[in-house]
Parts: C-alpha cells; structure tokens; sequence
C-alpha cells in the first residue's frame, strides 16, 4: 500500500513541476534534451552555387539572381528522403529557410508573388517538409529572416549597399512580416523558428520584441532563438546578458558555445563550407563534426549543422553519407548526447564531458593518447568506469587528479565515450572551469 502512495505522490509532484513550466520553458527543455538537428540553406541561389543572400549584386548581378526562381524546378526534391537524411543522422529537428535574406518563399505564402509557386516546380516545399517531418517524428523548425534585400518596402536593397531607399516603409514591411509569420504558423505549425538578418539599421530590439509577443500570441509554446534582437553570441561567440536577449535562446555561429548551465544556446555549423551548395566545396572530416557535436553537448548546448541541397532537390550523396556516419557514431554514443547536460568539466582539444544520472560521460576526442587526466570533483568519487560497449576502463583518483586510462585497443580510433560512475548525482557538481 505505501508503494502505491508514493507512486502516486510522485506522479503528483511531476505533473505540478511541469505545470509550474511555462509552454515556453516547456519547449525550451524537450529543445534542448534534442542535441541536434538539420540545418537546411536552399533557393533557387544553388542554380548558379554560390552563396544564399550575400552573393546576390555581387558574383550573380541583382536582376540575374532576382530571375533564378524562373528556372527553379527541383523535380528531384523528395521531402522524406531529406527527412530520412536527417533521421538516420541522428538528428532530432530540421530548420529549413523559408525565407532567407534574399527574400524568395519556399511556401505559396499570399503577400508576396517571389514565391515556390510561381517557379516551373509549384508545389509547397514547406508542406511536403511539414508532412515528411510528423511522419518520422523530426520537429519542423523555420528560418525566417528578418531582413529582405528584395522587398520594396525594406529599406536596404543589397547587402552590399547600404544606402537608404527614401520609398521604402517599415511600417508596412514589418505588417508583411506579421502577415507571413502568421502564415507560416497557423499552415505549418513549426515547433521553432530561428530568426536572423537583425543587424542591419532598420531593424530595432523594440521591433523585435514586438515580433516576439507577436509570434509567442499565436502558439504559446512555441520557442524563437535570439536574433530577433541585436544581442546574440554569433561568430565571435560573445558572452550574452540574457537580460538584454530577444528571444529564448542564444546562437553562437561556426563556433562551439560557452559551457553555460542556466543560458540554452544552439550552434551553427556547415557540414561544408558555404551555406547553400557549392560545387565541390570543401566538405569538414568526420572527426572534425563529431568533435564540434561532442563538445557542444559538453558545453549544455545543440548544434545545427547544415547542409546545402542541389538545384536539383537532392542532397549531394558525399552529405548523405557523411551524415550517415554520424548517426552510426550516435548508434553507439547517444546516450551520451540526447538529454544530458554539460559539464561538469569544461571541454578541451582532448575531451568533452556530459553527465546525467550518476554518470559523467568522458567524450574522448583525442584518441592518440594512452590516459586522460581530470581535475578532481569536489566531494564526488568515481566508483566504476567502461566504454558504452562495456569494456572495463581503469581509474585512478591521486593528487594530480583523476587518470582514465585509455583502452589500447582504441589507440588512434575514432572518438568514443568513456562513462564514469560516480557515488552521487553528478547534477550536484559544480561546473569545473579549465
Ligand atoms: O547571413 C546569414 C547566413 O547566410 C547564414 O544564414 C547564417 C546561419 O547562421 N546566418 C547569417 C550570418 O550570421
């Protein structure tokens, strides 16, 4: 009888943690327990395979680039096998750019004609993502830029000048804005979207958070990250107050985010080089991806990582098995990623730790050398240690610290996951800063 008290008193007391949540923290946590997702840059810009947005007046002419979508017709784009990718990656999230700086939609929205629906293809790219994504059980995610080079009513045309058009009028262009997102949330029920393009002059943090309150009116418990304001880490992964964040999380960019227990943050990476597709760009290692993936879960944060589809809809298949790969490496090491936190130690070029439960898990990134040594933990004892295929790993706690002694066998091998035991929670350490 007292088991089933305090069975039900349990259940109780999650049922009341989760409701004193609000939508929004809600989604913040199943985001954050995700890890890592597909980042997706496409438009009619991989005709000529240059950069999206930013090669637009400058490699491809204005009025050239503005035409590609006359010629855009993807007939071999296949949304669930894009999902599939994304699945078999190990990813938990697809973020697509519905609409990126050059201002072409991927979707027939109703505000403005530079849409999928006026190309040779037609059909609605964020629909087929939308049902492929709840067939496979992979959240939606949408990119939407905050600026737009193209639309009359934004008043910088290019990104590579800035002048001022005098005819332009943000009160109308932020009235599309609001008229698109409503859209996008309404027809397409994204669980996030992942603004950007806030940089420029015309955009403000006021009129960010008027976009905020705006997006959060219509799905509560839908989550944004933080470039609809000014403040956000970016490629020089600045140190945000999250006091002065537009947002609900922070987005550190080609760069691996501070360890960080209370700010949630995802990084962006490329799986090549350029955003969109690039003919024979240079496509990053293996080693290099699962190290970035490692020490981004060690930092308490998720990565996206990108990949840039063809002209044609396919994903280049060197991607396709890259991304294979890493799904494989989560096959065996997921635990060690999907719903932990970081820490408690700080990550270096040799290792990253993640920890949930009574375990640390030790992401063993150098692999050349025959022991790793840890800082000690404060009122913590390691009581056990093995590989995630279950091998014994030998442990010796001294004065310099904690030696793991690295298994020969997987001397010079791919990264792997060393699991640490502990006699206590290891929630309740401190973070250990290097
Ligand atoms: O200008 C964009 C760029 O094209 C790309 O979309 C990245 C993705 O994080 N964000 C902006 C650069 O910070």
């Amino acid at each position: 009888m007292k088991v089933n008290k305090l069975v039900v008193l349990l259940c109780l007391l999650f049922t009341a943690q989760l409701h004193a949540q609000t939508p929004t923290q809600r989604t913040i946590n199943t985001f954050m327990s995700d890890r890592f997702g597909m980042f997706i840059h496409w438009g009619p810009v991989t005709l000529r395979g240059t950069e999206i947005g930013w090669s637009r007046d400058k490699e491809v002419p204005m009025e050239d680039y503005d035409s590609l979508y006359k010629e855009f017709n993807p007939a071999l784009f296949n949304a669930d096998a894009w999902v599939k990718t994304a699945k078999d990656a190990g990813m938990r999230y697809l973020t697509i750019t519905a609409r990126h700086h050059d201002g072409f939609c991927l979707w027939p929205t109703k505000y403005t004609a530079y849409n999928i629906s006026n190309t040779p293809y037609k059909k609605d790219i964020l629909k087929a993502l939308q049902v492929a994504c709840k067939k496979q059980g992979i959240k939606l995610c949408i990119y939407y830029s905050v600026l737009d080079w193209h639309h009359p009513d934004y008043p910088i045309h290019s990104a590579h000048n800035g002048k001022i058009d005098p005819h332009a009028n943000m009160q109308r262009y932020v009235a599309f804005m609001k008229n698109q997102l409503k859209e996008l949330i309404v027809n397409y029920d994204p669980f996030m979207l992942w603004f950007d393009g806030q940089w420029e002059s015309p955009w403000t943090d006021s009129l960010g958070r008027e976009i905020y309150t705006y997006v959060k009116s219509i799905k509560p418990g839908i989550i944004t990250n933080n470039r609809l304001g000014k403040k956000f880490a970016a490629m020089e992964n600045k140190a945000i107050d999250p006091a002065e964040m537009v947002g609900d999380y922070d987005t550190p960019e080609r760069a691996v985010g501070r360890l960080n227990m209370t700010m949630p943050w995802e990084s962006s990476f490329t799986i090549c080089q350029q955003w969109a597709w690039k003919p024979n760009d240079h496509l990053q290692s293996l080693k290099t991806i699962l190290a970035i993936l490692s020490k981004t879960a060690g930092g308490n944060g998720n990565l996206l990582l990108n990949v840039g589809p063809m002209s044609d809809g396919r994903i280049e298949a060197r991607q396709v098995k890259r991304l294979q790969e890493i799904g494989d490496w989560l096959k065996i090491n997921g635990t060690a990623v999907y719903n932990t936190y970081g820490g408690p130690y700080e990550a270096t070029a040799n290792y990253a730790t993640t920890r949930k439960g009574n375990k640390i898990y030790l992401h063993v990134l150098n692999t050349d050398t025959a022991a790793l040594v840890l800082p000690a933990l404060p009122g913590a004892k390691v009581v056990g240690a093995h590989t995630m295929t279950g091998q014994s790993v030998t442990v010796n706690t001294g004065s310099e610290g904690i030696q793991v002694s690295l298994p020969e066998r997987l001397k010079g091998k791919l990264q792997y996951v060393v699991v640490l035991e502990l006699d206590k929670d290891a929630m309740t350490l401190p973070v250990v800063k290097l």
